[in-house]
């Protein structure tokens, strides 16, 4: 049975841009519901274990780098099908690539800063949810 949470982060490059309020906007009009939320600054160590999956990859530095760099917006979202819903909303990860009106589409700039995330499997969700959010600051 598919999951009902999903984790986002707006990342520093959309903060940065003034995009927080836009993207909310699409995601609660798009029917998710907002059950827990934190306006933070991940350290490299915490971008690293945020990531720690992608470690092997070429992009890893430049992602952890980038990921700390400034202030995120971090937030579980409730909605049936919570994972695969999210990332129809958000886009492909090359906002070049992203259907037209897709998060990504609209205010990514590359496949690095591509302003937003979504947790890619429901057990992910939970270890990322989890990650960012103890059990007295959710609300579903
Ligand atoms: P996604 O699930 O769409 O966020 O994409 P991935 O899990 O493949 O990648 C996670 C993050 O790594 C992306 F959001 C951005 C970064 N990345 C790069 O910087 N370069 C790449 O070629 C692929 C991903």
């Amino acid at each position: 049975m598919a999951g009902n949470i999903t984790l986002t982060m707006i990342k520093p490059d959309a903060v940065k841009a003034g995009h927080i309020g836009a993207i909310l906007q699409q995601i609660g009009e798009a029917g998710f519901q907002i059950v827990a939320m934190k306006y933070t600054q991940l350290t490299r160590a915490q971008a690293e274990k945020f990531y720690a999956v992608h470690r092997q990859r070429p992009f890893f530095d430049e992602l952890v780098a980038f990921m700390s760099s400034g202030p995120i917006v971090a937030a579980i979202l409730k909605k049936d099908n919570a994972v695969e819903d999210f990332r129809k909303l958000i886009g492909a990860t090359d906002p070049s690539k992203a259907e037209l009106g897709t998060i990504r589409a609209k205010y990514g700039t590359d496949v690095g800063q591509n302003a937003i995330h979504g947790s890619d499997s429901d057990e992910n969700a939970r270890i990322e949810a989890d990650f960012f959010f103890s059990q007295l600051e959710r609300f579903e």
